[in-house]
């Protein structure tokens, strides 16, 4: 069984994005029986849903987890939902939005179909800071999560999509004195607990 994890490269001037540091790491490996197929997302609104799509296509996943960086927020947040809805700060291609549909023809929302209460109870337990979240934002990380959803039941897919935000990693902190962070380490195994969750 495929699983599809994804994350995002660096945007908005950071120098490094810790979900594409763990998407390369996890790439190739198989965990507990589900070989992981990572993929790192470009931060571009007219190219990361294409591609996602195409890596849906190619690999025929069982899920997709995406995963993107939340710098400020101090632990691991699934996200319950994801809006039909663009907006934000320019992307690393120039591109911005105000408010603009992903799919004219898609509902407002979709809720997440990973087990995001399980999951949360797992890291909790493993004493690593999660919180099921009620936004995804409305920039790449939402359009992402809302694009596998509408795809998925617009083609009446049999799998499993959302989204997990994940803190900044020490790195970013560094020069930033109030920013919540994170091992790289420690990111990475709650993303192992999120995918054996599945
Ligand atoms: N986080 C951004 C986009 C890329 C990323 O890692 C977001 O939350 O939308």
């Amino acid at each position: 069984m495929n699983i599809l994890l994804t994350g995002f490269e660096a945007f908005l001037g950071m120098e490094s994005n810790p979900t594409e540091m763990i998407v390369r790491k996890l790439d190739d490996e198989t965990i507990s029986g589900k070989k992981i197929i990572g993929r790192v997302l470009p931060v571009d609104f007219t190219k990361s849903a294409g591609i996602l799509l195409e890596h849906i296509k190619e690999h025929q996943p069982a899920a997709v987890i995406s995963l993107g960086l939340a710098a400020g927020r101090n632990r691991i947040t699934p996200e319950r939902v994801a809006i039909n809805c663009m907006d934000g700060e320019a992307d690393n291609a120039g591109n911005q939005y105000d408010g603009q549909k992903i799919a004219p023809d898609g509902p407002d929302a979709y809720f997440s179909t990973l087990p995001i209460k399980s999951m949360e109870a797992r890291l909790q337990e493993h004493h690593l800071p999660a919180a099921v979240s009620n936004t995804a934002g409305t920039y790449l990380c939402n359009q992402i999560m809302y694009t596998a959803r509408y795809h998925i039941e617009t083609n009446a897919l049999d799998i499993l999509a959302g989204f997990v935000h994940i803190p900044a990693h020490h790195e970013l902190a560094v020069n930033n004195p109030k920013l919540p962070s994170w091992s790289i380490k420690d990111l990475e195994e709650a993303v192992r607990i999120i995918i054996e969750e599945i």
